[in-house]
Formats: C-alpha cells, structure tokens, sequence
C-alpha cells in the first residue's frame, strides 16, 4: 500500500515558495494512491527544468535525462515491459520547444503513456525566457521588447496531431488536476495533461489570479469529450481558458501492434553469449 508521505524522498523540494510545481507534485501522488497500484509498476520520465527536478523528490522509479527528450526513453521503457505505468513529467520548453518532435509523434503513434507538462509559460530553471507558450508581447530576459511570435496552442496541436486523451489543469486547483491525472493514466493509450503551473519568481503575467479571472471548467458547460470539432472550438477559444478533457476517443496502442517485439522484460533471456564475449577478447 502507498500513501502520499511514502512516495517522498526525503529530499524537501527546493522550488520557490508558492510555485505552481508543489500542487503538481501532491496531485500526482494523490493520483497514485488513489489508482492503488503497488509502486513497482510505475516509471517516471522526468524532462530538465524546474519541474524536473521532481526526479528527486519523489519515491519512484524514476529518470532524468536531456532537456526535451524525456517521451523517446518514455517509448522504449514502455516497449520494453507493457506491464509498467509509464508518466512523463515534462515542461513548457522540454515538451513544446525542444521536444515538439517527439511531441508530434508520439501523439500520432498512440503509446499508452501519460504526459504531464507544468506549463508556466516561461523557462524557470534557466532564469526567465520566454518559452514556446509565453504570449505574444510577454516581456522576458530574453525578450526585453516584447514577445513578437505567437503562442503554441498544445491542446489545438494535440486534438490535430492525434492525441486520444486530451486534457487540461491548474496547478489551483489539486483535486480537479488528480482526478485528470487519474484519468489519464486510465486511459489506454497517449494522454497529455497541460497543466497551467504559474512561476511565481519569473511570470509576473500569468499569474495565479490571471488564470482564476480566465479558467471555467469543460464539465459544467456540457462539453462533450468525444466530439472532436467541439474540442478544437473550446481548445481555440478567445480569451478564456477551458480546463478539464476536452478530447477522449479509444483506439489502438503502440505498442499492441509491435507482434515481432514482445514486452523484454517479461520474456526471460537465455541467450548463450559465451561464443561472443570470446571473440570479443
Ligand atoms: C539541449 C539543452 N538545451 C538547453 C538547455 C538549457 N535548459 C535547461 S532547462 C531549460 C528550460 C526549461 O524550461 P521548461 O521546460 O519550461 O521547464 P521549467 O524550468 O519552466 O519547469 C533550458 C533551456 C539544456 N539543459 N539542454
Ligand atoms: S523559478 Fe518558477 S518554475 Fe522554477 S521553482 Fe521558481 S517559481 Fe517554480
Ligand atoms: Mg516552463
């Protein structure tokens, strides 16, 4: 049995105080707990960013490793053993900036994997450039004029790209976001969980009070998650901003469909390597 103090690590985390990463971290362990599965069949993909830095706060497997490249080793753990929960923990830049490729792809591959992504609109670790989702005119370090590109719209992207659980949360509002999580990770098949984390030391813009005046939840308008075209009106919305699923549909995974690759890990390997660690001498 796990419980939320048994998934930390004994490392207290080190993010600025009232980051939108702490409710993040508490939902997911909610979700854990809720979804009672033994700790063992969960993996951890962490990206690097201020939210990777989870990697060492939870008690999980977990890894960490290039900046926007956490969802190809998510891939390959998952094809390895089909038995194994696998969760990405990523972040604006990691996802949608220097990991949109493998963003893209995933989505159209449908791995049975859920991505979470703390989206602060900024790039908290490195000090406050603007990131693929900061707005257009968003003053940064690295944009002290103003912003001049436009906005990634990851929910637009996903519903187009082929994504068959699309979701959204804030990191204000825990108990919403664990049971999306939860969702997710029922979900059989790619899940992405953009999650609205306001970075409280490098975005005085997106701010905590900014989403609240700008967020209604999907499920109190009758939104109907299975409508495709309604999803994309609500994901390009004006103005507001839609939280909860605004796409489910259920379709093949990945890694089902790989009959020549059977899950590693389960298959015991008895090959005899003795001929080719001789040669090797
Ligand atoms: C290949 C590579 N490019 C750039 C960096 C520098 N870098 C580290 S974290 C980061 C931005 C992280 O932003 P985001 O993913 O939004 O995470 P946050 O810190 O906001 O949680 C960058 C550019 C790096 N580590 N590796
Ligand atoms: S810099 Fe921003 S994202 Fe990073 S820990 Fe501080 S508030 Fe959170
Ligand atoms: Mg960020």
């Amino acid at each position: 049995m796990i419980n939320p103090q048994s998934l930390n690590s004994g490392v207290f985390p080190n993010w600025c105080s009232g980051c939108g990463d702490f409710t993040i971290f508490a939902s997911i362990k909610n979700s854990l707990v809720k979804l009672d599965m033994p700790i063992e069949k969960h993996f951890f993909v962490f990206g690097i960013g201020c939210h990777g830095h989870m990697v060492n706060f939870m008690k999980a497997y977990g890894f960490e490793g290039l900046h926007g490249r956490p969802l190809p080793v998510a891939e390959g753990a998952k094809l390895a053993n089909r038995d194994l929960n696998v969760v990405v923990v990523s972040g604006d830049g990691d996802a949608y900036g220097e990991g949109m490729s493998h963003f893209m792809h995933i989505m159209r591959r449908n791995f049975d994997i859920t991505l979470i992504v703390h989206n602060n609109m900024v790039y908290g670790l490195t000090i406050g450039q603007a990131s693929p989702t900061a707005d257009c005119g968003f003053r940064s370090r690295s944009t002290p004029e103003g912003l001049i590109e436009h906005p990634v719209n990851p929910i637009a992207l996903a519903i187009a790209g082929g994504a068959t659980f699309v979701a959204r949360g804030f990191a204000g509002d825990p108990a919403h976001l664990t049971n999306l999580i939860m969702e997710g990770i029922n979900h059989r098949g790619f899940s992405l969980i953009d999650v609205f984390q306001p970075c409280v030391t490098f975005n005085s813009v997106n701010t905590y009070q900014w989403f609240r005046e700008r967020i209604y939840k999907l499920e109190e308008k009758g939104h109907n998650p299975a409508d495709k075209i309604e999803a994309m009106k609500r994901a390009l919305e004006p103005d507001k901003l839609p939280i909860g699923v605004f796409y489910r549909e259920q379709a093949k995974q990945y890694e089902e469909q790989t009959p020549t690759q059977k899950s590693i890990v389960k298959e015991p390997i008895e090959t005899d390597i003795s001929e080719l660690l001789q040669s090797m001498r």
